[in-house]
């Protein structure tokens, strides 16, 4: 507080300088008349809440910069929290996978229990990945089994001809005499392949099994799968002698498909599964469900519409190399 006292010859003019002083806010403590050089003049006592004006203005300027260092520190804050969220993994490794068709069961399986981690995952992976191929000798008599269109006639044909042209004694049964178009079309490729041919009625195939003492493999095409032949009735193969059952499944189909035939076939010895269509296989992610406990080796890979080429037998690399086809191994990072 600044006190000053003003002296003057009236009231008014005294009051008059202290407003000049101290301004309008000046505070009147007291005033009295005294004596000075023989004359009476009138003194007021005024204070003020002073400030110095430069320091005022330095605190306002300073207000400012105040408000405007926290505009900028709340703007940094906003940005800095911004950018580590963008910075965080916006999925783990395992939600990644998930995401591109990984059963997490597999995840589960493969990573330690869940606690592990996606190396240990992809080592598991690749060290596992020979079980998921086979078998490696194929019996005499295999059954090409599954539902309509999946590609079970010309797998059949693939494979016969591979055999033949290996040398060895090959001969096709097609049990699928009931479908339109069913017979002309193995018909043909049989005839243009040069592949023995014969057609049966599901029943009386084990029976007839006898027949083929000469070949060294039959290849037997069956019905799909469904109301026109039950699963149950893939039972009356098992009395056959060397025998394997080959389920015919689209590679795309293996995640979703999958668990559910097998609910259908309800604990039917697949020996194998056969592939097909794998050259359209958006993403290795969907194969992984080849890791889910109970589910049969892969033999072969059907890759396209040729007749015979666009089939091969699987290999360990192979297959692994499917699983990795366009599979995203690292967690995604939003762009700055
Ligand atoms: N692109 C492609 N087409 C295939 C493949 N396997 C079968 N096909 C085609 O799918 C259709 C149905 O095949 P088919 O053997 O008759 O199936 P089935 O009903 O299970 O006997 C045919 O036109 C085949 O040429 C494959 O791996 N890739
Ligand atoms: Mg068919």
């Amino acid at each position: 507080m600044k006190v000053q006292k003003f002296r003057a010859k009236t009231s008014m003019e005294a009051l008059a300088k202290v407003k000049e002083a101290l301004g309008e806010e000046a505070v009147i403590l007291s005033t009295r008349r005294v004596r000075e050089n023989g004359r009476w003049l009138y003194e007021i006592t005024a204070a003020i809440d002073f400030e110095p004006e430069e320091q005022e203005v330095k605190t306002s300027s300073e207000k400012e910069n105040i408000s405007f260092l926290m505009k900028e520190i709340t703007s940094l804050k906003e940005m800095i929290l911004g950018l580590e969220s963008s910075l965080k993994p916006r999925s783990t490794w395992a939600d990644l996978f998930i995401e591109q068709g990984v059963p997490a069961k597999v995840i589960k399986l493969l990573s330690g229990n869940g606690n592990g981690n996606k190396e240990l995952f992809l080592k598991n992976v690749a060290a596992r990945v020979k079980e998921r191929v086979g078998p490696t000798k194929l019996s005499k008599f295999l059954f090409f089994i599954g539902q309509a269109g999946v590609g079970k006639t010309t797998s059949v044909i693939k494979l016969a001809a591979r055999l033949s042209a290996a040398g060895h004694r090959v001969a096709i049964v097609s049990l699928d005499i009931v479908r339109v178009g069913a017979r002309e079309q193995i018909s043909r490729f049989a005839e243009l392949l040069e592949l023995p041919l014969y057609f049966s009625h599901p029943e009386d195939f084990p029976v007839e099994a006898e027949n083929f003492e000469k070949f060294d493999y039959v290849l037997i095409d069956t019905p799909a799968l469904g109301a026109g032949f039950p699963e149950f009735k893939l039972k009356n193969f098992l009395s056959t002698k060397n025998v394997s059952f080959h389920l015919v499944i689209r590679a795309s189909d293996v995640a979703l498909m999958l668990p559910s035939l097998f609910r259908r076939l309800k604990g039917f010895p697949i020996t194998s599964l056969i592939l097909t269509h794998v050259e359209s296989l958006p993403s290795g992610g969907i194969l992984f469900g080849l890791f889910l406990p109970e589910t049969p080796p892969v033999s072969f890979i059907s890759t396209g519409e040729q007749v015979p080429e666009d089939f091969e037998r699987i290999t360990p690399k192979r297959l692994f190399g499917l699983l990795m086809r366009n599979l995203e191994l690292e967690e995604r990072h939003a762009r700055l």
